[in-house]
């Protein structure tokens, strides 16, 4: 069956956020017909929207999956239950985040589902996890994400930790 490149964003900023993104990473990488190719690090960054909420932990993995993209929807959307989200408000704080930023070179219209992720060229603590494992990675209309980083310069994010596929509890890709 035809596989797909797919980069996820995750993001927390309740109950030890590191440890939600950890978690939520090993947990793609016991996807059913799912491998996990790439981490980023472990990003820091001040929350975009309402400002009295903590500080959040972001990172994107990338993914090897033949799992269609609303199944894939389906199955990180149960991970965020799993990781007991609790939904606040509207762009308020989150246990555990996922995110479909990029899927292969689909352009993918769905009321569930747009993809590439409507806002993922404004945001400074998606592009800079991205582009750390993805540096040459663009649309699907050819448009180098690298260029849009520069515009989001001011948004404050700092680099929290380094990650590597071995330092994780998940079994190594074949
Ligand atoms: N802000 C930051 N810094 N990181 C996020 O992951 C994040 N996620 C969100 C909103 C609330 C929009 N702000 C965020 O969903």
């Amino acid at each position: 069956m035809h596989s797909n490149n797919v980069y996820i964003g995750l993001g927390s900023n309740l109950h030890d956020p590191a440890q939600q993104v950890i978690d939520g990473i090993n947990a793609l990488a016991q996807l059913p017909q799912t491998q996990l190719l790439a981490v980023s690090s472990l990003y820091a960054s001040a929350p975009i929207g309402p400002q009295d909420q903590p500080p959040f932990i972001n990172a994107v993995a990338l993914i090897q999956t033949t799992q269609a993209p609303i199944a894939l929807l389906d199955a990180l959307q149960a991970l965020e239950q799993d990781a007991g989200r609790v939904r606040t408000r509207h762009w308020g704080e989150r246990t555990l985040d996922l995110d479909i930023l990029l899927f292969g070179e689909q352009t993918i219209e769905h009321p569930r589902l747009k993809v590439p992720h409507p806002f993922m060229r404004e945001r400074r603590f998606v592009l800079e996890p991205l582009l750390e494992i993805a540096p040459n990675i663009h649309l699907p209309s050819g448009a180098p994400l690298v260029h849009d980083l520069a515009h989001t310069i001011a948004q404050d994010i700092w680099h929290h930790c380094a990650l590597t596929l071995d330092s994780l509890g998940s079994v190594a890709p074949q």
